[in-house]
């Protein structure tokens, strides 16, 4: 009843409610002609469903079936969120404005696949390919995406083809290394400290010299975090202070302890909080 009265107002606002029977036509709507994806959720695919007399399709659902594309990993949004995901599906309403947006949280790319675009069961359209700035699907965006990305260049390969030219370019690549470090936020617990594991992510991996170290802390104490090269020397001394329980970036520049940026090569961190310890590697190539 409640949903009824919206839709009728929505409608007359609209100035054209549409007649029970009425139906979104692929030839009025509109579907995005890429589907290009960040782990982060900040690049988002639209359809926009209309009636055949142009007006839109408040009504409806749309749904992509991403079921040939076993190499993109759809990460979970949280419930509430602008699109749900059942296995290989992902499905959003119409409403309000006929507009179906999906920021789809993915990593991996998929190409030569029929990925089917469905609004209420009629077929908008068909695409091939996902073009994702998280290459390898670890959702994260590190150097080594941006990598792969430059290594297609000059081809027309559509998985890193972020401007939908048909073609890898230079552009494509300036496009990606915006979004390099963006990850999925399910990766570090973001907003929620009961429960949380001890953990490090150093964000890019390899890196070009920067690198945030995103901690995760399950309770509040010291924090000490330095770099080390492999013959065990300190390079660097990067954060030594107390912190709270949650999630934080601890920055290092890339930089000695003389200020210096460090050569290119491997490069051992070690993070302490209060009793916990985490150790693992990180590469600079520039
Ligand atoms: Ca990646
Ligand atoms: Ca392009
Ligand atoms: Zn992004």
């Amino acid at each position: 009843m409640g949903r009824l009265t919206i839709i009728t107002f929505a409608g007359m606002l609209a100035g054209a409610a549409p007649a029970r029977g009425d139906f979104p036509a692929p030839e009025a709507s509109q579907v995005d002609p890429c589907i290009v994806t960040c782990p982060s959720g900040d690049s988002v695919f639209a359809v926009i469903a209309r009636q055949p007399n142009g007006n839109p399709w408040p009504y409806g659902e749309t749904e992509v079936h991403l079921c040939g594309c076993p190499d993109v990993v759809l990460a979970p949004v949280e419930s509430g969120g602008p699109y749900r995901i059942d296995a290989c599906r992902v499905s959003a309403p119409t409403w309000p404005h006929g507009v179906s947006a999906f920021p789809l949280e993915s990593g991996g790319v998929c190409s030569g696949a029929s990925i089917a675009i469905y609004c209420d069961g009629l077929l908008m359209g068909i695409r091939s390919a996902v073009a994702s700035f998280d290459q390898d699907g670890d959702l994260v965006v590190s150097e080594g995406d941006l990598a792969i990305v430059g290594g297609k260049q000059g081809t027309g390969d559509p998985t890193a083809d972020f401007d939908c030219d048909d073609m890898v370019t230079a552009a494509d690549l300036d496009i990606a290394a915006g979004h390099a470090g963006h990850y999925h936020a399910s990766l570090v617990g973001v907003g929620d400290t009961r429960g949380l594991d001890f953990a490090v992510r150093p964000v890019p991996n390899p890196s070009r010299g920067p690198v945030d170290f995103v901690l995760r802390a399950p309770a509040g104490g010291r924090a000490v975090l330095a770099i080390f090269d492999p013959a065990g020397r300190r390079v660097a001394s990067v954060f030594d202070h107390e912190v709270e329980a949650g999630t934080r970036g601890l920055h290092w520049s890339g930089r000695d302890a003389a200020g210096q940026q460090v050569r290119n090569g491997l490069y051992f961190y070690r993070l302490t909080l209060g009793a916990l310890s985490a150790r693992g590697a990180v590469v600079v190539a520039r």
